[in-house]
């Protein structure tokens, strides 16, 4: 999977480095690039924001700047803004009736052999980052991130690279306010790059987590030996032997917990995912 992060403080992913992000990058199964916005401005000052439309506190970045800065890492260039461009031509051969607009579309497909990379823009204003996405995003094969800073981003910019078939997507980390987008990627990037094949070693340990599977259930709570430990004791049920009666424990527990912690993760469960024995619980 290859990765891509515009930030003007890049120097803060150096810790991509380190541990089993930095394992997965020495083996090639992740190629991580991080880019500093500011290498894209012309100005003497490398200014990346102005003042707000409209009034108000703060600043915000610059369409201009991210434009230039994210046509190059998506290869649009200059040819998307050039009069003589594709679009204009390819219509026209169509219309003459020259070229077939399967012949047309064939072409440009074989032009970027490479697949076109998701956008990803953290923002405290957008739908809620969840397992699903990082599940479904695992799957890309080219992830392009852009943090925002300040008081966030020219909203054209999405729409702008939306509007130029690029899937483009906004998400939140959670509710409470950061001061740029740069821990919201680190934290949506360990959880998209976890799940790729050998990034964790034991695939198991994932199946069985929180959030994940039908179920997205908070996860029991795990305990190891000592079964006494200053006059606290592992439930008496794990010590068993039943691996049914294990299974059973866990799982009521899992949905006493998550609907004393999360009742919003049991409104939104699919109820063809509880048993006859969840029912009870
Ligand atoms: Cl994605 N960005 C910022 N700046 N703050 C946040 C966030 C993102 N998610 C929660 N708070």
């Amino acid at each position: 999977m290859k990765i891509d992060i515009v930030s003007v403080f890049p120097e803060y992913f150096d810790v991509l480095n380190l541990s089993l992000f930095g394992k997965a990058q020495a083996r090639g199964l992740v190629e991580v690039t991080a880019h500093n916005l500011r290498d894209w401005t012309h100005d003497v000052h490398h200014s990346v924001d102005d003042t707000p439309v409209g009034g108000g506190a703060g600043m915000v970045m610059k369409p201009e700047v991210w434009a230039e800065c994210l046509d190059d890492l998506l290869g649009l260039g200059a040819e998307a803004d050039a009069p003589e461009a594709a679009a204009g031509t390819v219509a026209s051969e169509a219309g003459a009736g020259t070229v077939a607009p399967a012949a047309d579309a064939d072409t440009s497909a074989a032009d970027t052999d490479t697949v076109a990379p998701v956008l990803i823009f953290p923002n405290p204003s957008a739908p809620l980052f969840t397992q699903r996405d990082a599940t479904e995003l695992s799957h890309a094969d080219h992830l392009l991130f852009g943090c925002g800073r300040y008081e966030g981003y020219d909203a054209r910019i999405p729409e702008y690279y939306r509007a130029q078939g690029v899937d483009v997507r906004e998400y939140s980390i959670g509710d409470y306010v950061l001061n740029g987008g740069e821990v919201a990627v680190s934290v949506m990037l360990e959880a998209i790059t976890r799940l790729l094949p050998g990034f964790m070693g034991n695939a198991e340990s994932i199946v069985e987590e929180s959030y994940t599977g039908a179920n997205a259930l908070l996860e029991h709570r795990q305990y190891t030996k000592p079964a006494v430990w200053r006059g606290l004791s592992v439930p008496d049920v794990l010590l068993s032997g039943d691996h049914g009666k294990v299974d059973r424990f866990r799982r009521d527990e899992a949905l006493a917990r998550t609907n004393e912690i999360r009742p919003d993760l049991i409104e939104s469960l699919d109820c063809h995912a509880l048993d006859k024995a969840d029912r009870k619980t």
